[in-house]
């Protein structure tokens, strides 16, 4: 078996990432669940025995059941991007948690600060079409490593710089992207509105300014022109750790090229600033009219254009009035370990997970295995492999690929629908996630018509009529009809229909209406124990913590890694291949140290998502990632992290 980009997909065109096009050998590999398995021995000791599904679904729904006839809100699910179907992620499975008045669950742990942002500046996340990146005349990519992490934008990326385009890369890190721009901004983490807030400085005092649009399409000018003219590039400069020449040359290809667009991405917004960054860059095109052409403005996300209905997939409405509790997936660690209490209500006595492993990507896992081993928590996991998390599991439920069930998607870069068609029968006993939120109702008396709904049907609600099902069925994708230059004449999906540079939605939030730089919560230099800044994007055969499993891959990766610039690795008598401890007061981490000069002074890298059961001690990158959340969206902060590095 053979998986491959579609050809007739002009966003894909044939082309897959190095870990998708590994799917087969992920779908087909020996350590993969196919039965439910039920825990025999200690939490975490990855002690099971093979069940059958009835004697599993069986006794879940009762232990379910019997929580929930006292407090439904002790049941928690937990979900992210294991699947980002829409079907095999929220929708038989909201229903479910919504029937039976299950806390809800903030599905924070990505791009939410992002998002925020986003909707308080833009109206949503919408943006440039991403295929006219390739008549841009400069890209700046902003906060992405896009040979990792978002390959087919980089085609287009190419293109441009076929056709004579600048690009220019703005990352803590020297990545593989940042290697192949013309210039490379390597900024301190978390100091990138600051840098924006200059750029503007630069537009203003030259006059790059396209006054005509900040007049009719913008809001707040008065204040944030205050504002920036605050941030010389002398002062970004020293804020950012780059030479003032280089603030003074993004600004001067970003103020007289045209058109300039800005490929925005989630690395930066993983900080203690991060939605405030985030708005500070996406105020940038409406100051040079940039949004005029379709080839200008500025892409973070495309999803916000997709016409998912929401409501109907997951039904809300099952709720009946209910208005159960609100757990942040990024703070699960604290939140097992809390008794019951009137602000935070129930302890949790239930985690149902799927699509996802907690136990490797929440930040500071310490606390999040401390949860998860406590033997009071019925604990089940829907599961293709024994990962970190399952280890911790009551019940292991396997799961099947993408290969194997129904779904539709939604994009965060281009604008077409998705289809997901099965292409082998499950392997083993494996089920989608679906039929088993399906059985688990029709055991727990749930009786609305709409827990009978097949994947297919769910496939046709997620769009209803705003997408033709037959032309999805037939071709596999369908283009969505959307405006070459959206914004060209204003019309923001915001409450005033401009660029709203101040906010007033923000302000009566009480904070602050205009984007400024807020420093790190653990800003280099502010610690007397840890004078090094870590971020911990991901390694570029992984996906997450996902594939880390798989054997190709992760011989491609080698084992986790520390890259630390020759200066820092220098001061600390640090060999390259030399092993390591990494640490701060939430935990350690024992890693192999890369001296390279990818880490710039004062930043280490550690590659993520490894497995914890694959580091050298058992843990990963997240043992030291902290549980404080962004400025806006309550997101996490894993680039926001100070720690020290020791030989071993
Ligand atoms: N191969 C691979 N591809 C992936 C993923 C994966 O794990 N592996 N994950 C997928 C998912 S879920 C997501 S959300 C996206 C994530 O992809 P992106 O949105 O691109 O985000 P990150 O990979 O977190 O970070 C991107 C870059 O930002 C840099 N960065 C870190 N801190 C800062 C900062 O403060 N400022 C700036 N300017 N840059 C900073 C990092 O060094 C990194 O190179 O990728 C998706 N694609
Ligand atoms: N330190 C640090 N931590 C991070 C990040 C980082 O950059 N640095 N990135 C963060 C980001 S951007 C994200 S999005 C999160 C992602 O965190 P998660 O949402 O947990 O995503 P994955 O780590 O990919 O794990 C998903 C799991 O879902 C399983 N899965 C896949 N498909 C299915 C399915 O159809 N059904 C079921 N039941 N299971 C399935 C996979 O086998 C996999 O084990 O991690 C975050 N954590
Ligand atoms: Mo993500």
């Amino acid at each position: 078996m053979k998986v491959q980009g579609n050809p007739a997909h002009p966003q894909t065109g044939g082309v897959l990432c190095a870990k998708v096009s590994r799917y087969p050998e992920r779908t087909y590999d020996p350590s993969r669940v196919l039965q439910p398995l039920k825990r025999t021995g200690p939490k975490g000791s990855g002690q099971f025995a093979p069940v059958g599904w009835d004697e599993a679904l069986d006794d879940i729904a009762a232990r379910l059941a019997a929580i929930a006839a006292r407090e439904p809100q002790a049941i928690v699910p937990y979900s992210y991007a294991g699947t980002m179907g829409l079907v095999q992620a929220e929708s038989i499975a909201a229903r479910f948690f919504h029937q039976l008045g299950a806390s809800l669950l903030d599905r924070t742990i990505c791009s939410s600060a992002g998002t925020e942002a986003l909707v308080h500046t833009l109206g949503g996340k919408v943006g440039m079409k991403v295929e006219f990146f390739a008549q841009s005349r400069l890209i700046v990519i902003w906060g992405s490593n896009s040979i990792t992490s978002n390959l087919h934008f980089w085609r287009i990326a190419q293109e441009a710089k076929r056709n004579g385009a600048k690009l220019v890369c703005i990352d803590p890190r020297r990545t593989d992207t940042a290697q192949k721009c013309h210039e490379h901004i390597q900024l301190l983490p978390g100091t990138d509105a600051a840098l924006a807030l200059a750029v503007m400085h630069e537009l203003i005092v030259n006059d790059w300014l396209d006054h005509d649009y900040i007049a009719q399409h913008t809001l707040g000018w008065e204040g944030l022109r205050e504002r920036a003219l605050r941030w010389t590039p002398e002062r970004a400069a020293e804020t950012c750790g780059v030479p003032v020449e280089q603030v003074r040359s993004l600004a001067r290809d970003y103020g007289t090229t045209k058109p300039a667009a800005i490929r925005l991405n989630y690395g930066m917004q993983r900080v203690r600033g991060g939605a405030n960054a985030v708005r500070a860059v996406a105020c940038l095109p409406a100051l040079t009219g940039a949004w005029r052409h379709r080839a200008g403005g500025v892409l973070l996300s495309s999803s916000g254009m997709f016409p998912v209905d929401k409501a109907a997939l997951q039904r809300p409405d099952l709720l009946a009035g209910r208005t159960p509790r609100t757990i942040n997936m990024v703070t699960i660690g604290d939140d097992l370990l809390r008794p019951t209490s009137p602000s935070f209500g129930p302890r949790i006595e239930a985690l149902v997970v799927y699509n996802s492993n907690p136990v490797a990507v929440a930040p500071e896992s310490g606390k999040v295995v401390a949860g998860f081993a406590r033997e009071d928590l019925f604990t089940v996991v829907l599961e293709h492999f024994r990962t970190d998390t399952a280890d911790y599991a009551d019940y292991i439920l396997p799961a099947t690929t993408q290969l194997e069930h129904w779904d539709v998607h939604l994009s965060y870069g281009h604008t077409d629908v998705l289809l997901n068609r099965p292409a082998i029968e499950p392997v083993g006993q494996a089920r989608p996630n679906t039929q088993v939120f399906r059985e688990l109702a029709s055991r727990m008396g749930f009786t609305d018509p709409c827990f009978a709904d097949d994947d297919l049907a769910l496939c046709r609600t997620a769009y209803g009529d705003q997408v033709d099902f037959g032309e999805l069925l037939a071709k596999g994708f369908a283009t969505l009809e959307i405006p070459d230059a959206p914004f060209a004449e204003g019309r923001f999906p915001t409450p005033s229909g401009k660029c709203e540079f101040f906010s007033e939605r923000v302000a009566r939030m009480g904070l602050d209406g205009l984007p400024d730089y807020l420093p790190n919560y653990e800003a280099p230099g502010t610690s007397a124990h840890y004078p090094l800044a870590m971020i911990s994007p991901p390694a570029r055969n992984f996906l997450n913590s996902s594939f880390v499993n798989v054997p190709s891959l992760r011989e491609a990766e080698r084992e986790p890694l520390l890259e630390i610039h020759p200066q820092d690795a220098a001061a600390r008598g640090i060999a390259n291949g030399a092993v390591v401890r990494v640490f701060n007061d939430r935990g350690e981490y024992l890693v192999k140290a890369e001296v390279s000069d990818r880490a710039r002074a004062g930043v280490v890298n550690g590659l993520g998502v490894w497995w914890r059961k694959f580091g050298l001690a058992g843990t990963n990158v997240n043992q030291l990632t902290s549980q404080k959340l962004t400025d806006l969206g309550r997101g996490p902060v894993f680039y926001d992290c100070l720690v020290e590095v020791q030989p071993v």
